[in-house]
C-alpha cells in the first residue's frame, strides 16, 4: 500500500536497521525501543490487523520472531502484536514487536544481524 510506512521501510523507501528479510516477512529494529534489541518483524503482505493475514504470509513470522528473540540472549522477552487504536496499535500495518527484557546481571549483548 502505497502511503504505508511499514511498506516504504520493505521497499527500502524509509531506511530501516534490517534484521531479517525473506520472500514473505521482514524484520527491522523499532525507531522507538522500549528495550535494547526491540525489534518489529512485519509480514511483507499489507493488512491492517491480524484477521487480513492470509495465514500462510502469518507462518513465517513466529519463527522469526523466535530467532531475534533468542539472538538478543534475553532470556525474558514479550512477543507483542496490538490489533486497533484501543489495544495501542498505530501503524496500520501487521507487526509483532519483539521486546527483549534485559538479564538483571548481565544486560544485553546484542550483535546485529540475527543469523
Ligand atoms: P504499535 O503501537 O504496535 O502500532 O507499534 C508501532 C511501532 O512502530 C512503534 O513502536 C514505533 C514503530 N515505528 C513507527 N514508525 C517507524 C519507522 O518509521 N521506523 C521504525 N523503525 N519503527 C517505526
Amino acid at each position: 500500500m502505497a502511503a504505508c510506512i511499514f511498506c516504504k521501510i520493505i521497499k527500502g523507501e524509509i531506511p530501516s536497521f534490517k534484521l531479517f528479510e525473506s520472500e514473505k516477512v521482514f524484520a527491522f529494529l523499532d525507531i522507538q525501543p522500549l528495550s535494547q534489541g526491540h525489534a518489529l518483524v512485519i509480514p511483507k503482505f499489507h493488512g491492517e490487523k491480524l484477521v487480513d493475514i492470509p495465514d500462510e504470509q502469518l507462518a513465517e513470522c513466529l519463527p522469526v520472531a523466535k530467532k531475534i528473540a533468542k539472538a538478543t540472549g534475553a532470556e525474558n522477552y514479550n512477543i507483542l502484536q496490538n490489533n486497533g487504536r484501543l489495544a495501542h496499535q498505530l501503524v496500520d500495518h501487521v507487526h509483532f514487536h519483539v521486546i527483549p527484557k534485559p538479564n538483571q546481571q548481565e544486560g544485553l549483548g546484542i550483535t546485529w544481524p540475527a543469523e
